[in-house]
């Protein structure tokens, strides 16, 4: 466990929080926050700032770390351990290792909108809410605004409404590829769809017969990536990085869950490009059918 050594935590925003931590805790928390959504869009300072503010707190089954109403405090990051979410004493969710929760309240500066309590014993990492407010609620808006922009520029996605916008935003998850990178395999299944937001990227189809043809490029503001995930089938097409390529990926659930409203677009897309046996270059909505 930890040794902990708190220094000052202050008002001031050029002091930081540091407490100590051993090699070992250390890969602890590397190993709970790398899936963590919320640490994924931090940059590497910044999530050095998170971890050194983070203080471990051992629980014990049934113990109840977080009461609906109360004011927030604390964040926490769950290494190990079963946590039930209650709101108004009705069990809404349960969330394990690599989980995290009490955001909101910090975030929005609200009271606690659920009850959260250990099924089992457990670890968690807390994060005080000045750490909290100064890096992750910062990154979280700062990405969101940044996406927000972007997403309405995009011609596929008008017809969504701002509040649709928004938690498409926090749920995107940006990538960068390097010219020649492979970023879907034909024939491999597929995890994600992408909004392609900076760069070009080439198509290409292996036949049955064994023919490679070579398929338009896409560029800024085009998707690709649906049909594995809406006709649930292997990648159709190989897709590489021309260039350097920066892409907005969306997992699979949030892509069932927030593009509904789009499917149309994807499915009619799709059959147009079916019957002109090519990719429509730029189709009547200005953006491109990826066919992968
Ligand atoms: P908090 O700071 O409000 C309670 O403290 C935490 O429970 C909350 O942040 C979230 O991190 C977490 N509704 C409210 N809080 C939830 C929910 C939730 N799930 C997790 N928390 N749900 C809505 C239920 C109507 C469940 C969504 C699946």
């Amino acid at each position: 466990s930890v040794s902990a050594e708190s220094m000052r935590p202050s008002e001031n925003v050029d002091e930081r929080t540091i407490i100590y931590k051993s090699d070992e805790a250390k890969k602890r928390i590397d190993e709970a926050t790398t899936l963590n959504l919320l640490f994924k869009n931090l940059d590497r300072e910044t999530k050095q700032h998170v971890v050194d503010a983070m203080f471990e707190k051992s629980v014990v089954a049934n113990e109840i770390v977080i009461k609906q109403g109360d004011e927030g405090d604390y964040f926490y990051v769950i290494e190990h351990g079963l946590f039930e979410i209650f709101v108004n004493g009705q069990l809404v969710l349960e969330i394990g290792d690599g989980g995290s929760f009490g955001e909101l309240a910090l975030m929005y500066n609200t009271p606690r909108a659920a009850t959260v309590r250990a099924k089992t014993n457990g670890t968690l990492w807390a994060v005080g809410r000045e750490t909290f407010l100064r890096t992750i609620t910062n990154s979280v808006y700062r990405k969101r605004k940044a996406y927000e922009d972007f997403l309405r520029s995009v011609s596929f996605l008008s017809t969504l409404d701002r509040s649709e916008i928004t938690k498409l935003a926090d749920a995107l998850e940006p990538n960068n590829y390097d010219d020649g990178d492979t970023i879907i395999s034909q024939g491999e299944p597929g995890e994600h769809f992408y909004i392609i937001e900076q760069g070009t990227v080439s198509i290409s189809k292996i036949s049955d017969t064994g023919i490679e043809q070579q398929l338009p490029s896409l560029n800024v503001g085009s998707y690709f990536g649906e049909l594995a995930l809406i006709n649930d089938q292997p990648r159709k097409a190989t897709v590489v990085a021309r260039g350097s390529v920066r892409v907005a990926a969306l997992r699979r659930d949030a892509f069932v869950r927030l593009l509904g409203p789009v499917m149309d677009i994807f499915r009619r897309n799709a059959a147009e490009y079916n019957l002109q046996q090519g990719r429509p270059q730029e189709s009547s909505d200005n953006h491109v059918s990826s066919q992968i």
